[in-house]
């Protein structure tokens, strides 16, 4: 296996409850670095870059993945799109940063409540693995 996330995307399913629900309702820690009504932002506990947060829905509503997204889903993804952009802006990422979706097996996904991943603060590099 590459690394600890791929080798947990490998049994993660779609659940009731993730981890990241329990962060919304602040039962369990975490680095919050932006919140608003719809969405939440905070730091990754396991970071691939200097700068690494993910961003995610409060509400699921199904996005338990991107494939599951559907036309009602249009209003929330185009909020946490934008977040991603403001909290990049926040975070003084004006070199650069990448936006990454993780979906299913294949795409490594482990939490299954829709998240973006931003990293940045070096030079990336492409294509990823
Ligand atoms: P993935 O795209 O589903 O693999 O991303 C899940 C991310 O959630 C991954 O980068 C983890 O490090 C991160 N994470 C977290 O920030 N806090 C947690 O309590 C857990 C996972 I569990």
């Amino acid at each position: 296996m590459e690394s600890d996330e791929i080798d947990k995307a490998q049994s993660a399913q779609e659940e009731p409850d993730t981890i990241f629900d329990k962060i919304i309702r602040k039962e369990i820690p975490a680095n919050i670095i932006y919140e608003d009504d719809q969405a939440l932002a905070f730091r990754d506990v396991n970071p691939v870059a200097p700068t690494h947060f993910l961003v995610i829905p409060k509400e699921r509503k199904g996005l338990t993945g991107l494939r599951r997204a559907v036309k009602s889903h249009t209003n929330i993804l185009g909020h946490l799109l934008l977040i991603a952009s403001q909290v990049a802006i926040q975070e003084k990422l004006d070199e650069g940063y990448r936006v990454i979706i993780n979906d299913g097996k294949h795409g490594g996904q482990s939490v299954y409540h829709l998240h973006l991943h931003v990293i940045g603060g070096k030079q990336l590099s492409w294509p990823p693995g």
